[in-house]
């Protein structure tokens, strides 16, 4: 998969990685070599402009740590900039409440669909659904044939309908599914070669008439940027849900799954990568990334010393802590651990006890951390380590800065202040030993009840 564009950025990385050092014409090649394998692997060239800029701009103001070479440096931050481009977070099907929950799939000739539509429903039918195909492709009696074939095969049934209007036999189609306790109906439509009026304009009335949870744009992976600028028009005129890429196994280039988020803004929540009914899975854009730039070593690395780097900041609170001197960079290194944690509440659900406290747990707005954060980010290196310096001008400054009242403000510094005193008092009674896990002393939290 992608054979091309992984073997030429590898070759790129392992340039990079081998140097100690990195001057700014190394990093400015390397980004000419990315921007080319990107471009001739067919990426949108709008998609490749902002990515190399985005990269560029990363790196040169990347810190350096003990535990990468710069060139490692620029490696994680490709790595991280195309998780981003493939779609950041994993998308997933998201469907309502309503029985039969209905997915419509689109998309041009040969794309995939009628496959798709077979390995969605063998997919589903694995979570315990029970699907019905329908059959809306009517012009060609034999896309009709293949859809009932797959059926036949999964042992899935479709429907078919009467007649040649595909908006009438889909409408139909919902309705066997009720009388026949589907719970969930895929419509599989005709393609064609180019997008065209006649043929979005069937989609929308087949999606007027039956009111898709979801609907699917397949996109061949091997087309490239015909069927990203087919997927944006569609976008604008028809308008779906998210993608499905197919055809992954073969020698695509990798444009088409490169560019189609950012291109039409929706996300690639399957991928098919075969021709056999269970070759569907769930997208998962960091996976996809990892294999692109083939490097499963490398990955490990960067994210082991990305935990020593936190590791490291904990021990640094810890050390100023035991002296009793907090700052309040400390507690925005806290509150940052503490949401990469899954935040306050998961936390408050891990605690012993929590259990027994059901109900008790109190409700944390997870908003509040980011204001606080946002109040400390806007105030200077001086600012954070000596409160003491942040007098009247500075906290109306430190309230522009964060989009927050004076009061807000007012309300985290006696927070913080109260805070440093118990550590200090803390201190004084001998603590220092059995520390939270966050390097503040058991039952001792930041100031998110401000
Ligand atoms: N290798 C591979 N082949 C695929 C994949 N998905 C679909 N195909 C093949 O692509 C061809 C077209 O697939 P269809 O499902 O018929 O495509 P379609 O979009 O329904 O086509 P039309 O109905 O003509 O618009 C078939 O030969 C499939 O076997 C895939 O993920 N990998
Ligand atoms: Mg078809």
């Amino acid at each position: 998969m992608f054979q091309n564009l992984s073997d030429r950025l590898q070759g790129i990385f392992k340039n990079l990685t081998g140097k100690g050092r990195l001057s700014e014409a190394d990093v400015d090649a390397a980004m000419r070599e990315i921007r080319l394998a990107l471009l001739e692997a067919d990426v949108n060239f709008q998609v490749v402009k902002s990515f190399v800029a985005a990269v560029r701009e990363r790196a040169v103001g990347a810190e350096v740590t003990a535990s990468l070479t710069p060139g490692q440096t620029v490696v994680g931050i490709v790595l991280d900039e195309m998780t981003s481009l493939l779609g950041g977070s994993n998308a997933r099907l998201t469907m309502s409440s309503r029985v039969p929950n209905v997915i419509m799939l689109v998309g041009l000739q040969g794309s995939g669909k009628t496959t798709a539509c077979g390995k969605l429903a063998n997919l589903l039918r694995k979570e315990g659904r029970r699907p019905l195909m329908v059959a809306c492709d009517v012009y060609r009696p034999a896309a009709i044939d293949q859809l009932e074939a797959l059926g036949r095969e999964l042992d899935i049934p479709v429907y078919r309908g009467q007649g040649s209007d595909p908006v009438h036999i889909a409408a139909e189609g919902v309705k066997q599914a009720v009388a026949t306790m589907r719970d969930v109906v895929i419509v599989d439509t005709a393609g064609r070669l180019h997008i065209d009026e006649e043929m979005m304009d069937e989609a929308a009335r087949i999606k007027s008439a039956v009111r898709p949870d979801q609907v699917i744009m397949v996109v061949d992976a091997m087309t490239g940027q015909d069927a990203v600028t087919a997927a944006s028009v569609f976008a604008e005129r028809v308008d779906f849900d998210g993608v499905l890429i197919s055809k992954l196994d073969g020698d695509a280039r990798g444009g088409a799954a490169l560019s189609v988020k950012s291109v039409t803004g929706k996300p690639i929540i399957f991928a098919s990568v075969g021709e056999k009914l269970d070759a569907l899975e769930p997208f998962h854009p960091d996976r996809m990334a990892k294999r692109i730039l083939g490097m499963g070593d490398v990955v490990t690395l960067i994210e082991k010393a990305q935990e020593t780097l936190d590791e490291q900041a904990v021990t640094e609170a810890e050390e100023r802590l035991r002296k009793g001197d907090l700052t309040l960079d400390d507690f925005l290194g806290q509150l940052r651990q503490i949401k990469k944690m899954g935040g306050i509440a998961s936390l408050l659900q891990m605690m012993p006890g929590a259990g027994r406290m059901k109900g008790a747990v109190p409700e944390v707005d997870e908003r509040q951390l980011d204001r606080i954060a946002a109040i400390i980010q806007s105030m200077t290196a001086e600012e954070r380590s000596k409160p003491q310096v942040i007098n009247g001008s500075r906290r109306e400054r430190i309230a522009t800065g964060a989009g927050v009242t004076v009061f807000d403000v007012n309300q985290l510094l006696k927070q913080f202040a109260q805070t440093r005193k118990l550590v200090k008092q803390f201190q004084k009674q001998g603590g220092g030993k059995g520390r939270g896990k966050f390097g503040l002393p058991p039952g001792m939290q930041p100031p998110f009840g401000m």
